[in-house]
């Protein structure tokens, strides 16, 4: 007889829809323009960011799973027998069937903004481990929410995999974490990855690949606005820039004006300075101490962390 199969229950919080016409209008109206890494992830966004997760240069997500592989069974032995498991973001289906394999916890909750994506994988990850519970929350886990079920038998645990955190400002990412351990509530576990501060070098050639992917994931974000809110940018006259900012420990992603001229947006005019740019994304990197401080800072206590060889990258248990 073939295993039982759970239906998956899934608990819709109706997210807001991201008004992308308003955020646009505001980010290009700023005297230093900036517009959200949020936006972009549209289905062509998506697909591009995948396709940087295979790049040579792109080390974050192959050493991640590396390290998932390596000590899942010690992850699992921290993050406890029969755990109920939140995952913050659903993006990342190798990473948690790795996770899932090690743990095999009592419950399954993903939470993501995205409706189709999250019921999709849900169900896919319910076929593939009869018995689990799974209850898919389609939240935005960047503002408050509570979990959806009252469960006090099973010990609490959440995976915010993918250095995701790092594209909050500190001040923000400790505002999460602090959100996160609330969630868990005392002596929950968090598994989090985070990307290491290294040598300039790897760092730019991670983010400026030689096939042109993660040049053309940022200029998406400009097709995207001329595809969906009639902008007429001449995708000519920009480029892709990304640096690390040693200040702020962080890699900055632009897309540069190569000339002085005005765009129209929703009926809008945005003048650019040759060289002016568009701020996309900060993806903050971390030593281990630096993240431990912030941990605390959170209200979390860290328990260990494992990393690469190379030290490319940091796997963290945290406890609430
Ligand atoms: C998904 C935010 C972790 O910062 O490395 C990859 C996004 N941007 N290449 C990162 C990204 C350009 C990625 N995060």
């Amino acid at each position: 007889p073939s295993a039982v199969v759970n239906p998956i229950a899934f608990h819709d919080y109706h997210p807001a829809p991201a008004d992308l016409r308003a955020e646009v209008l505001e980010g290009l109206a700023k005297p230093r323009k900036r517009l959200s890494p949020k936006l972009f992830y549209d289905a062509e966004g998506s697909k591009l960011f995948d396709a940087i997760c295979e790049l040579p240069e792109y080390y974050p997500t192959r050493t991640e799973i590396a390290i998932l592989r390596e000590s899942g069974a010690e992850m699992a032995k921290r993050l406890g027998r029969e755990a109920l498991l939140v995952e913050l973001g659903s993006g990342s289906s190798l990473k948690i069937r790795v996770l899932l394999e090690a743990l095999r916890p009592a419950v399954y909750m993903p939470v993501d903004i995205s409706s189709a994506h999250l019921r999709e994988s849900a169900q896919a990850l319910a076929a593939t481990f009869p018995g689990l519970q799974v209850h898919a929350v389609c939240a935005d886990y960047s503002a408050p929410f509570a979990l959806p079920v009252e469960d006090h038998e099973h010990p609490r645990a959440a995976f915010f995999p993918g250095s995701s955190i790092g594209n909050f400002e500190p001040v923000d990412a400790e505002q999460l974490l602090r959100r996160v351990a609330a969630i868990l509530g005392p002596d929950g576990r968090l598994l989090i990855g985070v990307d290491l501060i290294k040598e300039r070098e790897r760092l730019e050639r991670a983010y400026n690949d030689a096939a042109g992917v993660t040049a053309a994931f940022n200029m998406n974000l400009l097709h995207r606005i001329n595809r969906e809110l009639d902008g007429g940018f001449d995708t000519t006259r920009f480029r892709h820039e990304a640096f690390f900012n040693a200040e702020q420990s962080r890699i900055e992603m632009h897309l540069l004006s190569t000339c002085e001229q005005q765009v129209e947006v929703a009926g809008a005019r945005f003048a650019f300075e040759e060289g002016e740019t568009i701020h996309t994304e900060c993806s903050h990197k971390y030593s281990i101490d630096g993240f431990h401080a912030l941990a605390r800072r959170a209200g979390f206590e860290p328990e260990q962390v494992w990393t690469d060889p190379e030290q490319l990258f940091s796997v963290h248990c945290l406890v609430s």
